[in-house]
């Protein structure tokens, strides 16, 4: 199985990118904020748990993530995929430990992280501008992306140097145009 982490700072792309990857290799997409969205547009007790954090520019506890993502990785066979990408996911060292032992369980394991590399004035100016249209609170303040590219600081970065001690990790340019940055996702994939 392909197993692959694509990593960045929130605005990254990670998004853009994870859609046009799943399509040309076959594999499942697993983006905790889509499932986060869709939990709150549901009015779950879980969504609104998680709603009062990300408004915030805060990350959902771990518990409630890991909890979430349990099931969704069967799927993988379930769809008769090739192997899974992961999109905003892990944001911590507890997640990736949590994401390391359940792939174990399926005798499976990361292959490769996949770290797209954007600066900060970048990040700010993409998502306000998807603020402008895509309805998500978290993306229309300069105040809240602040706080998220700090958590993404504090928190998610540690992740990339738990994986590079595995020498998975390969930075990408995220700066260019989507399909610049698709062809050179998709060639280290196929350096794999
Ligand atoms: P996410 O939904 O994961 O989203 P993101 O970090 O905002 O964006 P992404 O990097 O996917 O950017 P995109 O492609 O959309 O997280 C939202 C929140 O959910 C988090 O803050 C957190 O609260 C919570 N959450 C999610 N997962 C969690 C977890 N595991 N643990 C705890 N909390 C969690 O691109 C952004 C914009 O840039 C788009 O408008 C796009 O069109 C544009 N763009 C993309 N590529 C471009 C390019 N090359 N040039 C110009 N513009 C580009």
């Amino acid at each position: 199985m392909i197993n692959i982490i694509l990593f960045g700072p929130p605005g990254s792309g990670k998004g853009t990118q994870a859609a046009m990857l799943k399509e040309h290799f076959n594999l499942l997409h697993i983006s905790t904020g889509d499932l986060l969205r869709a939990e709150i547009k549901n009015e779950t007790t879980l969504g609104m748990e998680a709603k009062k954090f990300m408004d915030a520019g805060q990350l959902v506890p771990d518990a409630i993530v890991i909890n979430m993502i349990g099931g969704t990785v069967d799927e993988v066979n379930q769809k008769n995929k090739s192997g899974i990408i992961f999109d905003g996911f892990p944001r911590t060292v507890a997640q990736a430990e949590a994401l390391d032992n359940l792939l174990a369980e399926k005798n499976t394991s990361i292959k490769c992280v996949l770290s797209l590399v954007v600066d900060e004035e970048e990040l700010t100016k993409r998502i306000l501008e998807r603020g402008k249209s895509s309805g998500r609170t978290d993306d229309q303040d300069e105040a809240t992306i602040k706080k998220r590219v700090l958590e993404y600081r504090t928190k998610t970065e540690p992740v990339a140097n738990y994986y590079a001690q595995h020498n998975l990790v390969k930075e990408i340019k995220g700066i260019g145009s989507i399909s610049e940055i698709f062809e050179a996702l998709k060639n280290a994939i196929e350096n794999l």
